[in-house]
């Protein structure tokens, strides 16, 4: 029977009733992960009303200090997962330092977030997301975020866009629920998803290609062009790779003479969507190596990212190598 319209607390506990040696610690991490997220989701809506409530680092008309939105949802994350008591250790890319909560001193398991990505695009009202990457604890500190991708427990993506959306995998493929605010749930709407073997779309900060580090990316975005592909680029990494999932194609962030390792960091966006658009049955790569096949030497480290359909990354590395 098809579980479409489902909602994400009893999905999480139904697959979690599928494995014996369960013991609920993820369920509740990631329970605590959706509460966060619905918080950031209602707050990112009334993101236009700002200037009429209050400007970041003033008060508003309540008399509340106001917080920037990535500030906000950083804190949001903070708080909810901490309390969870279900994570030893929490790094944020708004964080210099990992965060050890007293309530995880326990606890089995790290994770790691993007608490708003793209969000240099809120003032537009362009789709931002939150990216979360769980992985067992396997030490005491910094060692625990710098395991490889392919070691990740769980990851997945909030996207605020024309609508929310919950995007998850624990390693058995990746389904995609969407927010219905009648009833304050997240919903199964995209059961299983499959990026398509190949697409229509490259995806990529063209205007940087007098910079890009290696040239043969921009022969192999030219010989796309003569396929007749055409191009889409938001600028916000959670919208731009949700398309790809759906409609398939590709999207990068490459090297460039600025940014010599790209701009995306391994830890809180290249490896958790590396990991969910592999099991969607795409591709990720730096390049050359495979995103879940690289073990970070800093929790801070940004990598060249490509990643889409399984066609379009082989072609790409064929280029590259
Ligand atoms: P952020 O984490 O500061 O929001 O930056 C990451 C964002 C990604 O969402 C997006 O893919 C990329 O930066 C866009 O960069 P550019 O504007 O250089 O194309
Ligand atoms: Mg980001």
């Amino acid at each position: 029977m098809s579980k479409i319209g489902i909602d994400l607390n009893r999905f999480i506990l139904e697959e979690e009733a599928k494995n014996p040696n369960a013991t609920g610690s993820l369920t509740q991490g990631l329970l605590a992960i959706e509460n966060a997220t619905k918080i950031i989701a209602s707050h990112i809506r009334m993101a236009g009303l700002v200037d009429i409530l209050g400007k970041a680092g003033k008060t508003n008309i309540q008399g509340e200090e106001v917080q920037k939105l990535d500030e906000f949802s950083n804190n949001v994350l903070i708080e909810q997962l901490s309390a969870s008591g279900q994570f030893y250790a929490l790094a944020s890319e708004e964080l210099d330092e990992p965060i050890y909560p007293e309530e995880g001193k326990n606890a089995k398991y790290v994770i790691a977030f993007d608490p708003l990505d793209g969000s240099s695009n809120i003032d537009v009202n362009v789709s931002i997301g939150t990216i979360f990457s769980i992985h067992r604890r396997i030490g005491d500190g910094e060692e625990n975020f710098l395991q490889e991708g392919y070691k990740q427990v769980a990851a997945g993506y909030v996207i605020y866009g024309s609508s929310v959306m919950f995007i998850f995998s624990t390693g058995n493929g990746v389904n995609g629920f969407t927010y219905d605010p009648s009833v304050g749930m997240f919903l199964l709407s995209h059961p299983n998803m499959r990026i398509p073997e190949k697409g229509k779309i490259y995806s990529i900060n063209e205007a940087n290609s007098k910079k890009w580090v290696d040239e043969r990316l921009v022969k192999y975005i030219e010989t796309l062009k003569d396929e007749g592909y055409t191009s889409r680029y938001i600028g916000s990494m959670v919208a731009d790779v949700h398309r790809t999932l759906i409609k398939g194609g590709i999207f990068g962030y490459p090297a460039d003479k600025k940014n010599k390792n790209g701009k995306l960091r391994m830890l809180y966006e290249a490896s958790p969507m590396a990991f969910l658009i592999e099991q969607a049955g795409g591709l990720a790569t730096d390049g050359k190596n495979r995103i879940l096949d690289i073990k970070p030497s800093d929790i801070h480290q940004r990598t060249p990212v490509f990643l889409g359909s399984r066609k379009e990354i082989k072609e790409l590395l064929e280029f590259l190598n």
